[in-house]
Order: structure tokens, then sequence, then C-alpha cells
């Protein structure tokens, strides 16, 4: 099995951040197909030992969990991830995930909803993930996540969204959800669209961060499963992610990353910069 380089810690319990995979397509509706392989692709990229941004990158903190298997059931992939993922959670870990499509997030959310405590979550993506179908997929994310007892979706944030069903946009106008499109990242800083963050997020909230890589305009994050024009710089994610991480976030996942559509591993790389960053103490 192949591991992330910088994770040298033996067990789970030596360890702070949890790298894990959870490799599948098995919820995505567009043609481009091959999320499977990038849990393994973002470990071969993290030969490179980048000085993070700010802090240092410990790899006796850093313990790869390996893949979380996922078969061709959407609803037993859920209930698998949720249960593993929960137990990791509980120990106080934070949780770093490569997807899979964005399906994948449910399981996830559902997992700390178990924690027991209301959570907040920042939305970083192109589409805001709120479609209504029968079944979970990728673009029902934060629709199915509104059951969840502990969801405080009221008080969530979605980053980056410019690709919006009639639907969703009038469920943003109903429950008056904080957003910011890229057009945003224009007209305000990034520092000051951070402090609007900080503050719609309650105090006893914990705070998970959620990035669909299709967030970042497909001229710099190209392999990726819907290509969305108009979208944030890479230096914009970065930034944003760096101050995001200051909020004392239980963990990050990263999904929608196709390794067979990247040009130079331009896609890859930055998302192994975006984790080194997030490991960084
Ligand atoms: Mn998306």
């Amino acid at each position: 099995m192949k591991k992330l380089k910088i994770a040298q810690a033996k067990k789970v319990s030596e360890s702070e951040f949890i790298f894990l995979g959870i490799p599948t397509d098995i919820g995505a509706a567009s043609a481009r197909k091959g999320r499977i392989m990038a849990p393994d692709k973002v470990r071969d990229l993290s030969e490179d030992w980048f000085i993070p941004f700010s802090g240092k990158v410990n790899p006796k903190n850093i313990f790869d969990y390996g893949n979380i298997r996922q078969g061709k059931d959407i609803l037993k992939n859920l209930d698998t991830i949720e249960n593993e993922i929960s137990k990791l959670f509980a120990q106080n870990k934070k949780i770093v995930t490569i997807g899979g499509d964005c399906s994948i997030k449910y399981g996830i959310l559902r997992g700390i909803n178990r924690l027991k405590k209301k959570f907040s979550v920042v939305y970083i993506d192109s589409h805001p993930d709120l479609m209504m179908k029968d079944m979970p997929y990728y673009g029902s994310v934060l629709n199915d996540s509104m059951a969840l007892k502990n969801f405080d979706l009221k008080n969530s944030v979605l980053v980056g969204i410019r690709e919006i069903e009639p639907d969703e946009h009038d469920i943003i106008e109903k429950k008056n959800i904080l957003h910011f499109t890229p057009m945003d990242f224009k007209r305000f800083t990034i520092d000051a669209i951070f402090e609007k963050i900080k503050k719609s997020i309650p105090k006893n909230n914990l705070l998970y961060l959620s990035l669909d890589i299709d967030a970042v305009d497909p001229s710099m994050a190209p392999a990726v499963g819907c290509i969305a024009p108009g979208g944030l710089t890479s230096n914009e994610i970065l930034y944003l992610m760096n101050k995001l991480k200051t909020l004392n976030p239980i963990g990050l996942d990263i999904t929608e990353f196709i390794p067979k559509f990247d040009i130079n591993d331009i896609t890859g790389k930055l998302i192994y910069r975006i984790i080194n960053d997030f490991m960084a103490k």
C-alpha cells in the first residue's frame, strides 16, 4: 500500500493528523471518471516536502490510515464512511480526507454529527450541492445533511459558488446562508471575507472545512469532474485555507480530483500544498 511520505506516525494514537483516502466515483453524475486514483496520486506527490505557509510539519504527528473501501452501493458506502470516520473524530484527531466524488461528504458529516456537538461547515465548491434527489449523490450533500441534528446549516458558509440551480438559489435565500462567489474575491479582500466567516461561526460550534477542488478555476485546477470557469485562483485558495486554519477546524476533505485529466500535476500539487499547510503547526 502506498503511504503519504510525510506520514511517519506508527499508529493512530501517536498522531494528531490522520490522512485517509475515500476513492470512489459512485456518487458522480458527470461523464468524467477516475476519482478513485486521487488518494494514491496525492501520496505519490507527497515526496516534495514544502516549507508551509506558516508553522512546521511534524511527520511523527501524521498517520496514513489508508483508504476507506467503497463498493457499488452508495448507501452502504455512506454507512461505512460514517462508522469509520466517527471513530477517528471521537479520538480527537484532525482528519484530512482525499475523495472520491463529493457524495462522500455526506458520510463524513454524518460521522461528525455523531460527536453530539453543533457543527458548522465552510463549504468551498463551485456548486452549493443543495439539490434534492431520491438517492444521495454528489449534488445533494448539503440538502441530505440538513436532517442531521447537529449540523448548523444556517451558520455554515458557501465559498466559490458559481454554478447554482434555481432550487438551490431559493434555499440559499430562504435560509439566508452566508456565501461568497468568486466575484466577491474581486470586490473584497480575502482578509475581509475571512473576518465575515469568522464572525458567522458560533463560538461553541465545531468547524469542518470541505473543499471541492472545482472551486478553483479550471485553468489552475484542470483535473476535476466539472469544469466551471470563473473560479478562485490557487493563491486565493491557499491564502483562505491558511486563514481558516486559525479557526481550529476539526478536519478537511478535498474531493473531485481526477488525476488523469491533470496537466503537469498542477491540480495534484495544489492539493498537496493545501494539505501540507493544513497539517503544519
Ligand atoms: Mn463541485
